[in-house]
């Protein structure tokens, strides 16, 4: 064993063995259990940030640690490979993305080699490998035969003076990226998967998620936001059909004052036919931007369309305005305003001078002072007729079962959650498998063409996309009737590439999309991943999942058992990011210090979960603890010729103290690596046990003995967290076999064990000496124990003992 730390060497040589020996390769005869740990894969962007090497640090640690276990452990890698970047970077610097992408990847594996992570690398995939996607075009299909995909048109940016569709962060303050004019609505067709058909499952299943956190699974039900209401109609004479709305607060409704409709309603469409006013507010709400937040913030505006409803109780008659703040998506894209107890129905009405009415009233005295906004809690009814009295939950299933009765509305539960829009006016993306044809209509392209694959000769300009300019990847025969069709030139939102890639990673090589291996891995056991995918990323791929199951190619109902989300890295208080210019180059440090110490350094700074301030000095020390701990190795094993055999039944009270320590650390490590995950606890543990044995300097056979084994226990211990000095100094210990291979070790009972506990000895209550006696004496031995003491006798005085009071391991208290 070399007496210096030198870790670019060793590490090299630790990381060549790993791969000649394919020390990572997962295999399915195995008879232990298995254990699927997976890092969410990364974009190839060029290079490792400090964000990545945290969560596959985080990763490598956890799948070390199980395989150690003794698990049948598979940790896989790819690329997330499509998108946008990659265009970006084309038009930037006249790359062709492909070439920009797959040198990105070559790039970053070999840093992910760099960093010692124990990857299976046969099962590597790069989504934009076609085929990778082919599959993801067959399934389509399959979803499409099943009609659990449709086209519909939706709203797109556009720039008008490019022609080009934008994506929303090329968007920027409403204005085209490239040229800056201001960005338009369009209402493009586009293709959706139907996630909503799932929506009640994806909700419920969610109460079985319980190896997820707390927060995320809140996230995703407020994503989901299933809400209980009823539809009800209102007559319009006017139209041909009575006008229906959606509401969750029916015990309202006699407070309702107008009506309010998108302004895509037919009831808006119909109303601007004879008035030039109205035509023009809808024409100024197709230029709006779409987006929630902006909906949130945004100006209410509307116009009445001086069209009359009828309200179904009262058979009043009520205004129809037309409101940009109402949502053709959602609901039914009307509403009943009630201005007295929804604030935006309020500002609404005061904007435009319309009525309001109040019907609910607080419980007790509370504020229900509607001068200057809308009473939006429930209460009790007032001004409402046959209901008054109720309360608002009573008068919820009254005013519902009315309206049921005579046939004008019913309950009804609401998603928030919308169809999953896929598709992307984009180049860089997985094509869409279909053929329009004038006769034959949408015509998906057959399985044994499949796949469709990208053209290479594309021109990348930012006007119009590459896809509809390329000279011949439009035109293809209808696969029905054989005439000329058009191909579909949109790709797919890269999102669909990343929800099923932890199925592909447990069956990379088959021939078809999953075959029986995906079921032997899946669920993932252990995913980690970064909190900002806690809703879109994590939903799609759980819709995934249950797509794949109900189409008989997986068994599981869920993709991801339990889910861990790492926290941030941050320099100086806030976030490390290329933007803000504050980052630290994880490579500039393996080069520097060598990847255990980038990885202890990563570890030990925080629980994973919780943001990781960067600190030089930390990782200063991190590599002073490597070279403290190969020092005193290298001492133990050059000033020890032969290790002798323990003498477990001579040890002194320091030898048994110094093993106990070693043992109590062995549990606690274990507890902390396999179930806590606060690695940096499991660090400092072993830290603080390095001290103590290097204070330990008995030099006797015993004191050798347990010497070796605390050494083999730290390099043990530390092995997931630090594998490349760990497996040196293995061998240095005298070990031949390599560490990864090692089962993890178990502690001693006799070691755990305090032979001799020390004892308090009251006399009258108060302290008077301390015993030791055997940690399994019996309440008599310490009795007798206590009173054959020679502080305590004097105490005692020979004045006659009353009463004796045992605590056991703790005292004795003699009342004389
Ligand atoms: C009358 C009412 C009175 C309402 C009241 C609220 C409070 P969630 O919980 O999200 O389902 N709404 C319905 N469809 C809408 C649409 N397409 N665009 C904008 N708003 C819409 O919310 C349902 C409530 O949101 C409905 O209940 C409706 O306003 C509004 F004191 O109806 B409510
Ligand atoms: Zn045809």
């Amino acid at each position: 064993m070399e007496e210096i730390y030198k870790p670019s060497v060793i590490e090299q040589a630790v990381q060549k063995a790993w791969e000649d020996s394919g020390s990572f390769k997962a295999v399915e005869s195995s008879n232990a259990e298995k254990f699927y740990c997976l890092s969410m894969f990364p974009y190839p962007s060029g290079k490792l940030h400090m964000g990545h090497v945290r969560n596959y640090t985080i990763g490598d640690v956890i799948s070390r640690f199980f395989r150690m276990q003794g698990k049948n452990v598979m940790q896989p890698m790819g690329w997330d490979a499509f998108g946008l970047p990659a265009e970006n970077a084309a038009m930037q610097h006249g790359v062709h993305p492909a070439d920009w992408t797959y040198e990105n990847i070559d790039y970053m594996r070999d840093q992910l080699k760099r960093l010692g992570f124990g990857y299976d690398w046969d099962r590597e995939l790069a989504t934009c490998d076609p085929s990778y996607y082919r599959w993801e075009q067959w399934f389509f299909i399959k979803l499409l035969e099943k009609g659990l995909v449709y086209k519909k048109t939706a709203p797109v940016n556009w720039c008008p003076h490019d022609l080009t569709v934008l994506a929303n962060e090329q968007v920027i303050d409403g204005g085209c990226w490239r040229c800056g004019t201001h960005v338009e609505r369009k209402e493009i067709s586009q293709w959706f998967l139907k996630i909503t058909a799932y929506a009640d499952e994806l909700l419920q299943a969610l109460d079985g998620l319980d190896g997820w956190p707390e927060q995320v699974r809140t996230m995703q039900v407020n994503w989901i936001g299933r809400s209980e209401g009823v539809e009800m109609d209102f007559q319009v004479a006017e139209m041909g059909e009575p006008l229906r709305i959606y509401t969750t607060r029916p015990d309202t409704l006699m407070g309702v004052t107008y009506l309010a409709v998108a302004a895509e309603h037919p009831l808006a469409l119909k109303a601007a036919h004879n008035d030039p006013n109205i035509a023009a507010f809808i024409e100024e709400c197709k230029v709006m931007e779409t987006s929630e937040a902006a909906m949130e913030t945004m100006e209410k505006r509307g116009v009445d369309s001086g069209i009359k409803a009828t309200h179904p109780i009262t058979g009043e008659q009520v205004p129809v305005w037309i409101a940009n703040f109402v949502l053709m998506g959602y609901g039914t894209g009307a509403v009943m305003a009630v201005p007295a107890h929804d604030q935006r129905d309020f500002e609404f009405a005061h904007k435009y001078g319309i009525p309001l009415k109040q019907v609910i009233f607080a419980k007790d005295a509370g504020p229900d002072d509607i001068s200057d906004h809308a009473f939006t809690d429930k209460g009790i009814l007032k001004n409402s007729g046959e209901f008054d009295g109720m309360t608002s939950q009573d008068a919820f299933s009254a005013i519902a079962k009315k309206l049921e009765s005579e046939n004008k509305g019913q309950r009804k539960t609401n998603f928030r959650l919308r169809d999953w829009g896929v598709s992307r006016q984009r180049y860089w993306g997985a094509p869409i498998p279909v053929i329009y044809c004038d006769d034959c209509g949408v015509v998906p392209v057959p399985e044994k063409d499949l796949p469709v694959e990208l053209p290479r000769d594309v021109v990348l300009d930012g006007s119009q996309s590459p896809l509809v300019a390329h000279p011949t990847f439009s035109h293809a025969a209808c696969p029905k009737c054989g005439k000329d069709g058009r191909r579909e030139t949109d790709t797919f939102d890269t999102f669909m590439e990343s929800s099923w890639y932890f199925a592909r990673f447990a069956s990379p090589k088959a021939d078809k999309m999953l075959d029986e291996n995906a079921n032997y891995w899946l669920p993932v056991d252990q995913y980690i991943g970064g909190i900002e995918h806690a809703i879109l990323h994590l939903l799609y791929s759980r819709f995934f999942n249950k797509l794949l199951r109900d189409e008989g190619l997986l068994v599981n109902d869920e993709p991801f058992k339990k889910l861990l989300t790492q926290g941030m890295v941050l320099k100086d208080g806030s976030k490390m990011s290329k933007s803000k210019g504050n980052t630290v180059d994880p490579q500039a440090l393996i080069d520097e210090y060598g990847a255990d110490t980038v990885r202890l350094f990563i570890m030990f700074a925080a629980p994973p979960e919780q943001s990781l301030e960067w600190s030089d000095s930390g990782v200063e020390g991190a590599f002073r603890f490597l070279r403290r701990l190969w020092k005193q190795v290298h001492l133990h094993v050059t000033h020890s010729q032969a290790i002798p055999a323990l003498d477990k039944e001579s040890l002194n009270s320091d030898q048994k103290a110094i093993r106990r320590q070693v043992h109590q650390t062995l549990d606690k490590v274990t507890d902390d690596l396999g179930r806590r995950y606060t690695f940096n606890t499991a660090i400092a543990a072993n830290m603080e046990l390095l001290n103590s044995v290097s204070k330990f300097s008995d030099t006797s056979d015993n004191g050798l003995a347990i010497r070796q084994e605390a050494f083999e226990f730290i390099v043990l211990m530390l092995a997931p967290i630090v594998p490349h000095i760990c497996q040196h100094l293995w061998q240095g210990l005298g070990h031949s076999g390599s560490v990864i291979t090692e089962k993890w070790p178990v502690s001693d009972p006799s070691a755990l064990q305090q032979d001799e506990l020390e004892i308090v000895v009251q006399v009258n209550g108060k302290l008077r000496s301390k015993i030791l006696v055997s940690a399994s004496a019996t309440r008599e031995a310490i009795e007798a124990a206590a009173l054959n003491d020679e502080h305590t006798l004097r105490f005692i005085d020979n004045k006659p003992v009353k009463k004796i009071i045992v605590v056991p391991h703790k005292l004795v208290n003699i009342v004389v």
